[in-house]
């Protein structure tokens, strides 16, 4: 029997920007799309939802009206699971704080984005001057907010998909503006810092460099960005997009450099819709240096996109059993991932006729 290559045996894979393993099984995946039938929406598209909380002129859950907006519209969350100002408390003096029993207060804002006022859109259907549009306020919300004094981190993300928990059709997202890094880009600092002092070089620099080089998890790219399937994703088509210019924030960035990443956006997003011909769900996220007015040299400007889905329209992939005890898991390799997602076509699939 020839012996298999080192990527068709059981394996872990390294994170190094997370510092985790992902363990790879690839023998047990049998081509996992074949037979697979792709699953076509029909087409019962609504432009204007009268009972849509986000469409243009409607009334929101607490009351507030939106206005007749024609771009991209803003508001505070009525909802927000963070606030800017600290409620007074009246037992401030019993908040644990040891090493068994630890609280401390959490300050911040939480917005909503309406990415554009037609309710049937998506990243990948939308316009590219329409998603530069969007790219545009993320920035201006990442300046606005990042410079107040207690807000360190500003997380810009969107779920897509009542698969992952999206409330609401109407392309959105939404900003939280918080006072403590979060866990995520905390690890992702310590990592990148960590690398930086001993290498003297970026890490995600080095690490895209080496993805060029080999070509073989790219998706797609353009002057500007690299869309890929990283060595250690975790979900099935997970993708991250990566600058190619170290740059922390999208404040750094030009216009030009701006457009290129809404067209990768919608690059990749169409990509994600038309392979199972569905609106691909899924949980993306930008990653920008902290806003702890520090100087971040070691941080990298890159987007996280984390789908559910595995072999079609409604097979999902569950994190639990062994990954909730143990650790991540995954059959299909990234290789055959990034492979799949970069052979489809880069025009929409409802656009084709
Ligand atoms: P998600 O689809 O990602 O859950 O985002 C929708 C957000 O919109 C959610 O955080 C807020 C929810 O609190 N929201 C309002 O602010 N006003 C409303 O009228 C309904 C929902
Ligand atoms: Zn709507």
């Amino acid at each position: 029997m020839t012996p298999s290559s080192w990527q068709q045996v059981p394996h872990r894979r390294y994170n190094p920007l997370r510092r985790q393993w992902v363990l790879v099984s690839p023998h047990r995946t049998q081509r996992p799309w074949q037979g697979e039938v792709a699953k076509t929406e029909p087409n019962t598209a609504i432009h204007y939802d009268p009972s849509c909380y986000l469409c243009p002129g409607n009334t929101r859950a607490d009351g507030h009206r939106n206005p007749k907006y024609d771009g991209v519209f803003i508001f505070d969350n009525d909802y927000a699971a963070l606030l800017p100002d600290m409620p007074e408390v009246s037992d401030r003096n019993d908040v644990p704080h040891d090493d068994l029993l630890r609280a401390e207060p959490e300050r911040g804002t939480c917005r909503v984005v309406c990415f554009h006022p037609d309710h049937d859109l998506t990243l990948a259907r939308m316009l590219p001057v329409d998603i530069q549009r969007v790219v545009e306020a993320w920035t201006a919300q990442t300046a606005e907010l990042g410079q107040q004094p207690e807000i360190n981190y500003v997380q810009i993300f969107e779920n897509r998909g009542a698969m992952m928990g999206a409330s609401n059709p109407h392309p959105h997202c939404q900003v939280w503006a918080i006072e403590h890094i979060p866990d995520e880009p905390q690890a992702e600092l310590i990592a990148q810092r960590e690398y930086h002092s001993a290498h003297g070089s970026c890490l995600l620099c080095d690490y895209l460099k080496r993805e060029v080089q080999l070509a073989r998890r790219i998706v797609c790219e353009n002057d500007a960005f690299v869309a890929l399937v990283p060595f250690w994703a975790v979900w099935p088509f997970e993708a991250m997009v990566l600058a190619r210019r170290h740059v922390g924030s999208l404040t750094e960035m030009d216009a030009t450099q701006q457009s290129s990443f809404a067209d990768i956006l919608k690059q990749l997003t169409t990509r994600y819709d038309n392979l199972f011909e569905t609106s691909f769900p899924y949980t993306m996220g930008l990653h920008q240096s902290p806003t702890d007015k520090q100087p971040h040299p070691e941080w990298h400007f890159h987007a996280h996109f984390y789908p559910p889905l595995l072999r079609s329209a409604t097979v999902r992939k569950f994190m639990v059993g062994f990954e909730m005890l143990g650790m991540p898991q995954r059959d299909i390799t990234p290789e055959s991932a990034a492979e799949r997602l970069r052979a489809l076509s880069a025009i929409h699939y409802t656009l084709k006729s």
